[in-house]
C-alpha cells in the first residue's frame, strides 16, 4: 500500500527534508484517537525535527489550548473520533481564537467522501491528508505548511517591531513626539467625557550646546539618555514620557491637576540638577513649563502654554519650573 511505497523512499526523503528545513523547535499538536496512528504520525513528525504533543480526544486537546500554556505551530487532527464526534467543533474553536490565527490545521481522515472533505475546508482547515499517507507527500505538505507558518510569524514579528519603532525615539527608547500627540488626543477625548483634568510638563536641558562643546556629542547623547530614564523612573506607568525634540522632553500626566504636575516637575528639576553624569564634570540643569487642561480647555493651546512657560523659565534664569 501507499504507506509501504512511501517508506521505500522514506529514509532518503527524510534526510533531504531535515537537511533543507529547520523545523527543530517547532511544535505540532496531534489529535488522533487511534493509538497506532498516533504512534506512526508522531514518529514521522519527530524525524523531521518537529516536536509533537499527542492527544487522543478533542476534549483534552481543547483543554490544553485553553490553558494558554501551549501554542502549537501546526495542528494535525483526525476526523472521526470513537466517541462519535468529528473534528468540526475543534476546528471552529481554533478559528475563533485570534491567538491561533496563524496555525495551519491539517485534517486527516480515511474517508473518501467529498462532502466530508469539503465541509472540513468550509470550517477552515488549511489542508487535508488522506489516510493512509503517502509518506513523501506527508512530508512535502508538512514542509509547505510549516514554511508558511514561519513566514507568517516573521511577518507578524516585523510588523510589531515596525509599530514599536514608529512610536519610539531611537536614541532614548522613550516615546517620540508622534506618539505623544496620539496619546494627547486620546487623553483629551477622555477629559471631555470625564472632566478629569490632565497636565503636561515640557522641559529642556539648559545650555546643552555648551555641554556638547565641552564634552563632545557622544557624552551629550548619554546625558539625553540618562535624563530620559530619570523622567521615566519618576513618573507613573500611565504617564507618557516622550522626546519632543533634541534636548527637549514632554510628559503627559493623566488625572493630574496643576499642583500635581508642578510637584512632579519640581522633583524632576531637583533630580536632574543633582544627578552625576559619567564623564561630565559639570552640573546639568533643566527648565520646565507646566500647564493643565483646566487652564486652556484645548489640547493644542495646552502645549503652547507649557512652551510659553518653558520660555519664561529660561528667561528667568533657567533651572526652574514655571506653572
Ligand atoms: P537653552 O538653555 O536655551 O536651552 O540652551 P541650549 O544650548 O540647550 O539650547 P539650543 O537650542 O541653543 O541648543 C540645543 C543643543 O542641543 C544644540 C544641539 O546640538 C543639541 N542637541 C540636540 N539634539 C541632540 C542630540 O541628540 N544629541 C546631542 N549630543 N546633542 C543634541
Ligand atoms: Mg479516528
Ligand atoms: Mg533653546
Ligand atoms: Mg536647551
Ligand atoms: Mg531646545
Amino acid at each position: 500500500n501507499s504507506v509501504r511505497e512511501g517508506l521505500g523512499v522514506f529514509l532518503q526523503n527524510v534526510k533531504d527534508f531535515v537537511s533543507t528545513c529547520c523545523f527543530s523547535g517547532m511544535k505540532a499538536l496531534l489529535v488522533e484517537d487511534s493509538k497506532l496512528q498516533r504512534h506512526f504520525i508522531s514518529g514521522l513528525l519527530k524525524k523531521s525535527g518537529v516536536t509533537p504533543i499527542c492527544m487522543e480526544n478533542i476534549e483534552s486537546a481543547m483543554d490544553l489550548l485553553k490553558s494558554g500554556s501551549y501554542v502549537p505551530d501546526i495542528v494535525l487532527i483526525d476526523y472521526f473520533f470513537g466517541s462519535g464526534k468529528t473534528s468540526g467543533e475543534f476546528v471552529n474553536f481554533l478559528k475563533k481564537d485570534y491567538n491561533f490565527k496563524n496555525i495551519p490545521i491539517i485534517a486527516m481522515t480515511v474517508s473518501d467522501d467529498r462532502e466530508v472533505r469539503n465541509s472540513l475546508f468550509y470550517t477552515g482547515v488549511n489542508d487535508f491528508f488522506h489516510k493512509p499517507f503517502d509518506v513523501e507527500e506527508f512530508y512535502l505538505r508538512l514542509r509547505a505548511h510549516l514554511l508558511n507558518k514561519i513566514l507568517l510569524d516573521d511577518m507578524e514579528k516585523t510588523n510589531k517591531l515596525l509599530q514599536l519603532q514608529a512610536i519610539t525615539d531611537g536614541l532614548t527608547g522613550i516615546y517620540n513626539r508622534r506618539y505623544f500627540y496620539e496619546t494627547l488626543s486620546k487623553e483629551d477625548s477622555r477629559f471631555r467625557r470625564t472632566k478629569e483634568p490632565y497636565s503636561v510638563i515640557l522641559f529642556d536641558i539648559d545650555h546643552f550646546k555648551r555641554i556638547n562643546d565641552r564634552f563632545g556629542h557622544i557624552l551629550g547623547d548619554e546625558v539625553i539618555k540618562e535624563i530620559s530614564s530619570i523622567a521615566r523612573s519618576l513618573t507613573r506607568e500611565s504617564d507618557t514620557v516622550a522626546r519632543y525634540g533634541g534636548e527637549e522632553f514632554i510628559i503627559l500626566l493623566p488625572e493630574t491637576d496643576c499642583n500635581g504636575a508642578y510637584t512632579l516637575a519640581e522633583k524632576l528639576r531637583k533630580t536632574t540638577e543633582s544627578a552625576v553624569f559619567k564623564g561630565i564634570s559639570a552640573r546639568i540643569t533643566s527648565s520646565f513649563g507646566v500647564a493643565c487642561i483646566s487652564e486652556t480647555r484645548c489640547s493644542e493651546k495646552l502645549v503652547n502654554l507649557a512652551d510659553e512657560r518653558l520660555y519664561q523659565a529660561k528667561n528667568m534664569g533657567r533651572n526652574r519650573v514655571v506653572g
